[in-house]
């Protein structure tokens, strides 16, 4: 088998949240994914019902310790995490980092410190939003916050793309070589920008805003800014590809009037987007 990604994140049956919506745009893209599900639902929690159980974290212990069995620490040439349930979870989550960052420096850590967003503020359990700023993001080599979390993580106000910068930088300076601001209203309302930041440069996409409000979106798009980062090594062209594929999958989403990401049918846009958003040298 091919070197893998093991991502670390929530399961669902029905829908893409989560590994649902990371595991597939990655393996289209062409990776091997090794998932580790952290929770077990029927669907997200959108919908205000689910049924089904938290993995323990026991349970997690031993699956990545019958990993570590099977030689796959020295083979992970990512890590990839999401929502975290819990801080016990996200130190089991950075013991892995810390386990094949060992035995290859060369090993990425892709955090999406999922915190909060614009409108709702922090829906995370108490403790996490400390982890992510003390904790993980230090040791992640790409962090992809919203404009809310780079904010709380810099400890500055964010209305202007100078601002964004100026929070990039400060999170940059913390650890992460690369910091991606998913979804920036730079004054335009019907405009979404993503600055993807790194200490060479600072580039941005800016793409229309969909009348949709969908789960699952940020974990699908750090998934294809690693893929993509992994495959091309260019921050330009990376955060291209991932907005790209990002934007088609949305719009056929809203297109079929569906409530879950419709990866699937989109698949091939996710590898070749019909509509290409080129990235404009902002630093
Ligand atoms: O997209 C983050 C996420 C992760 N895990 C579960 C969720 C969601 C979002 O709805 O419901 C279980």
């Amino acid at each position: 088998m091919r070197d893998g990604i093991l991502s670390i994140q929530s399961a669902v049956a029905y829908g893409h949240v989560g590994n649902s919506a990371a595991v597939f745009p990655l393996q289209r893209l062409g990776f091997e994914v090794w998932p580790v599900n952290t929770v077990l639902f029927s669907n997200h929690t959108g919908y205000g019902a689910w049924r089904g159980r938290i993995v323990g974290l026991d349970w997690i212990e031993e699956i990545i310790e019958g990993m570590a069995e099977r030689g796959a620490i020295p083979r992970t040439r990512a890590v990839l995490s999401g929502y975290l349930g819990a801080p016990s979870l996200g130190e089991e989550v950075l013991r892995t980092v810390a386990r094949v960052r060992a035995v290859r420096p060369d090993m990425l850590y892709a955090c999406d410190p999922v915190m909060g967003d614009e409108g709702r503020g922090f829906f995370v359990r108490p403790g996490i939003p400390e982890f992510f700023k003390e904790r993980a993001v230090p040791a992640a080599d790409i962090v992809t916050p919203n404009q809310f979390e780079l904010a709380w993580l810099a400890g500055l106000e964010i209305r202007s793309l100078d601002d964004a910068l100026r929070a990039a930088a400060r999170v940059r300076a913390t650890g992460p070589g690369i910091v991606v601001c998913t979804s920036l209203v730079l004054g335009d309302e019907e405009e979404l920008a993503v600055l993807a930041d790194s200490a060479e440069a600072g580039w941005l996409v800016r793409t229309p805003r969909l009348p949709v409000s969908l789960n699952g979106t940020g974990d699908a798009f750090t998934a294809l800014f690693l893929g993509h980062w992994l495959a091309t090594g260019r921050l330009e062209a990376t955060l291209e590809n991932a907005v790209s594929a990002m934007y088609a999958l949305v719009e056929a989403t809203h297109r079929a009037g569906s409530r879950e990401l419709e990866l699937v049918a989109a698949q091939d846009q996710l590898v070749r987007p019909s509509r290409r958003f080129t990235a404009e040298r902002v630093r």
